[in-house]
């Protein structure tokens, strides 16, 4: 048997076994060892994978270190525990990062060069786990690791998808989809734990009965049962011993086969059941924003919140705590509302599973929860039609129905005689067809509500969430993203990191204001200088990119404007592109027009039924093209959409940019993240009073900022007084829509993009019009500020020595402070003597 909690209790020395030891020649060792045990490969069969598998072993054995330890600790503790449920984790690839955290990356390159091998080509064969579709996905990974590294006690909860976000190609400027394989070649980083599997139950119907007591109590018959395999996956702290877990889970047939089904010869029948199974955990559904009401997403989330909270009974049970202490045990943090099924699942397992007191049961529920809105979209607010919604939790649909009940008593007590508030705030939206309004359940079952940036929490309370904010103003509150340094930076920008680490030593990673010290740099000509030779590096590093993947080739002397994110109408790439439109348009009529050379890059997935973004998509593939092949441009102008852009293409691009186009209309981005990453990579913003923007020109100060645009509340005013978009048609935008109707970058087809322009001309939902004026002023300044190529290089540097705000470290202490008063456990590394068997 295992003793380690006895050997605990006389500690040990930091302490590695040879097994596990950081040295380059103990790496060595593992590294070719698992070549051939692992592997089962020799030097000269080995493929590029082989040897990426045997190195990420290797790495894989150092975490597993750590797991033990951080597990060893906790258990021992008896922490709180952060859980945060999220029905996507967009991680990205985990070897680099990994090494990064370990501090070991610069001796394990060092060592597989020694063997021969280069170290970048075995890091690009990891497929990454995309298991998400954008910002709020990447969010959660953000988070993790920063609770990591904070010592946060943490699991994060989700799916493991077999398939993840598409692999977008582009065929003749139109976007087209690919199945994600990434678990192609296995996956080293995660580990398979059988012996927790769960089963959830699905649809069917609910009945009455008495108990032996004689109460009368209710039964859920349900229809199907998975059940939920957990695949854990450590996340590791930055230099430090800890390694949490993100635990994810597989949807399997209880039984492969039926086998009376298959003995009577029914062998299509016995495979349906586990064929179905399976499939709840097949695939990402790839919309961003935008719900899709299908009952196979409704099952989705049930799913893996269902499996997530038993677990966390499980652990509690492991623990010998009683379960009227949940709620001292697990801070639950929904991310949106695609877990907010985790209000009823968790009365549903205390009333009927564990036959609690309603009314203890409610009051556990609502100390465990607390809910993110990352959207104030309103077609991505989570919806379900009534019947699709019994017909999978109908026990769950009785107990929304008594919550509701008991909610809308306490609302009536309040505010007497308001049925219209009444009718606003109730957990089923009653207008026509019937719904299950998941945010409303959020809210209800969760003491705190927050968003993700300043502005988006004041337009949660003014706007979407209003009548909470009257009912509960004291559940609000403000938490502004962030993303982590050791992923954006380090990993992906070493010469600048480096710089930095000489400039001001290393400690900014662990504590991102520390960059104020930069600050005095700003003024030093020869640290300017070196900051610039650092961009021209990544630049040209990329070009070569771009080069390989897209066959053109751009100038790394030209500015790089970059616009990477999920391709939407209200982050507005039709207003970037009209105005390279624009520019291109001055260029041919003025062929001797000073003009600051620019690349101006795209990158994004539209969501596969969006058809206006995939028209958005072609209009900037075919303006690159007509572009690329007009000699009038060339070495001025160059357009690049970047293909399947990712977590991976993400670290080559960040630090290659120098402007940041963060363009949306106001008020409609919730925060964004990118805008972040840019910012400490030392590109300069041109963006709108919106989201994280805001608070990001607040920080840099706004003589480093380029901004344009009507606010949120200038939107509003221009939508309430009946915005026409025609009163503002300027000559040159005039111009620019006649030339793309004219089939000019359509080979003369005039009705490509007519559903683009037609929409502008008499909709225009996203003011595109309104603020194309306003940006194209702004973006002449930006070239003008370019050419002052010291000044440039300052307001750069003072961008990223004044982005300390937006690591994801500050969010995570606020969510501890403020919603889940978690304490940080450090974690002593546990030696082989520790876990003797
Ligand atoms: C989003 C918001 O749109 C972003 O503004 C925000 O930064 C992130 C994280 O809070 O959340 N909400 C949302 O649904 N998505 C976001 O990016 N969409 C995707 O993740 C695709």
């Amino acid at each position: 048997m295992a003793t380690p909690m006895k050997s605990m209790e006389t500690p040990t020395e930091l302490y590695d076994d040879e097994r596990t030891a950081l040295t380059k020649e103990a790496f060595k060792r593992a590294f070719l060892d698992n070549l051939l045990y692992v592997q089962g490969k020799f030097p000269a069969l080995a493929s590029q994978n082989d040897y990426y598998q045997a190195l990420a072993y290797a790495v894989r054995d150092r975490l597993l270190q750590r797991w033990i330890s951080t597990a060893a600790a906790y258990t021992k503790q008896g922490s709180r525990t952060v859980a945060y449920f999220s029905a996507e984790f967009l991680m990205g690839p985990h070897l680099g990062n990994n090494l990064i955290n370990l501090g070991i990356y610069e001796q394990v390159r060092e060592a597989i060069s020694e063997l021969g091998l280069d170290f970048d080509t075995l890091l690009r064969q990891e497929d990454e786990p995309g298991l998400g579709n954008g910002g709020l996905g990447r969010l959660a990974a953000c988070f993790i690791d920063s609770m990591a590294t904070l010592e946060i006690p943490s699991l994060g909860y989700g799916i493991r998808y077999e398939f993840g976000i598409f692999h977008q190609e582009i065929v003749d400027g139109w976007q087209t989809e690919r199945t994600d394989k990434w678990l192609r070649f296995g996956n080293p980083w995660e580990i398979l734990r059988p012996e927790w599997a769960v089963e959830v139950k699905l649809g069917g119907h609910t009945e009455q009965y008495r108990d032996e007591q004689e109460r009368l109590r209710i039964r859920w018959v349900p229809g199907k049962v998975v059940v939920g395999v957990p695949y854990d996956t450590p996340i590791l702290g930055f230099r430090n011993n800890t390694a949490n877990t993100l635990r994810l889970w597989k949807a399997e047939a209880p039984e492969s086969f039926d086998f009376s089904t298959f003995n009577r010869g029914d062998y299509g029948g016995a495979v349906r059941q586990k064929v179905w199974s399976e499939t709840l955990s097949k695939v990402l559904y790839p919309n961003d924003e935008q719900i899709q009401g299908k009952t196979l997403r409704l099952e989705q989330q049930y799913f893996f919140v269902s499996a997530s909270l038993q677990d966390m009974m499980r652990i509690m049970r492991v623990q010998k705590l009683p379960l009227e202490r949940f709620h001292e045990k697990f801070a639950v943090q929904l991310n949106d509302t695609h877990p907010a099924i985790a209000v009823a699942e968790l009365m549903r397992l205390l009333v009927d599973d564990h036959v609690m007191p309603w009314e203890q049961a409610w009051d556990i529920t609502c100390k465990t929860f607390a809910y993110t809105n990352h959207t104030l979209l309103p077609e991505a607010l989570e919806c379900w039609p009534l019947e699709l919604f019994k017909s999978v939790l109908p026990r769950h649909l009785d107990l929304i129905y008594e919550i509701n009940v008991r909610f809308l008593d306490e609302v009536r007590i309040r505010f007497y005689g308001d049925e219209a508030r009444l009718a606003r705030l109730s957990l089923i939206d009653e207008h026509g067809e019937r719904y299950v309004r998941m945010a409303h359940l959020a809210c209800v079952g969760s003491h705190t509500i927050n968003g993700v940036a300043e502005l988006h929490s004041e337009l949660l309370k003014q706007d979407v969430l209003r009548d909470f904010y009257e009912l509960w103003p004291h559940k609000f509150g403000n938490k502004t993203n962030g993303v982590t340094p050791r992923r954006w930076m380090a990993l992906s920008n070493p010469r600048l990191s480096d710089l930095i680490s000489e400039a001001i030593g290393d400690s900014w990673l662990k504590n991102l204001d520390e960059l104020q010290k930069l600050e005095p740099f700003a003024q030093d000509a020869a640290f300017r200088q070196r900051w610039r030779e650092i961009k021209l590096a990544n630049k040209v590093d990329f070009a070569a990119f771009v080069k390989e993947r897209n066959g053109i080739n751009i100038d790394p002397a030209s500015l790089f404007d970059v616009q990477v994110k999920r391709i939407h109408e209200y982050k507005r790439q039709h207003l970037n592109i009209l105005h390279v439109i624009a520019l291109y348009h001055r260029l041919r009529s003025d062929p001797n027009a000073d003009f600051q050379p620019r690349t101006f890059i795209f990158g994004g997935k539209a969501a596969p039924a969006y058809h206006m973004a995939k028209l958005i998509i072609k209009l900037i593939n075919s303006v690159a093209d007509v572009v690329d092949r007009d000699p009038a441009v060339k070495d001025r102008l160059k357009v690049v959409f970047l293909q399947n852009f990712n977590v991976s293409n993400g670290q080559r691009v960040y630090p290659a940019a120098e402007l940041s186009e963060q363009i949306s209309t106001a008020g409609k981005e919730a925060s964004g993240t990118g805008n972040m990453k840019f910012s400490m990579n030392g590109a300069l913003t041109i963006g709108t009073m919106d989201g994280a923007n805001i608070e990001i020109r607040q920080e840099v100060g706004a003589e480093n900022f380029f901004l344009f645009g009507l606010t949120a509340e200038q939107v509003a005013q221009t939508k309430g007084r009946g915005y026409r978009p025609l009163e503002h048609m300027t000559a040159e935008l005039q111009e620019v829509i006649s030339l793309i109707n004219s089939g000019f970058f359509s080979r003369g087809d005039v009705q490509m993009f007519r559903a683009l322009t037609d929409g502008l001309l008499w909709h225009d939902p996203y003011l595109v019009f309104a603020d194309f004026e306003s940006y194209s002023e702004c973006q002449l300044q930006v070239s003008q500020a370019y050419r002052d190529v010291d000044h440039w290089t300052r307001m750069s540097i003072l961008n990223s020595a004044r982005s300390g705000k937006f690591s994801s470290d500050r969010t995570i202490r606020e969510y501890c402070a403020d919603i889940w008063r978690a304490p940080s456990v450090p974690v002593r590394l546990l030696s082989q003597e520790d876990v003797k068997v």
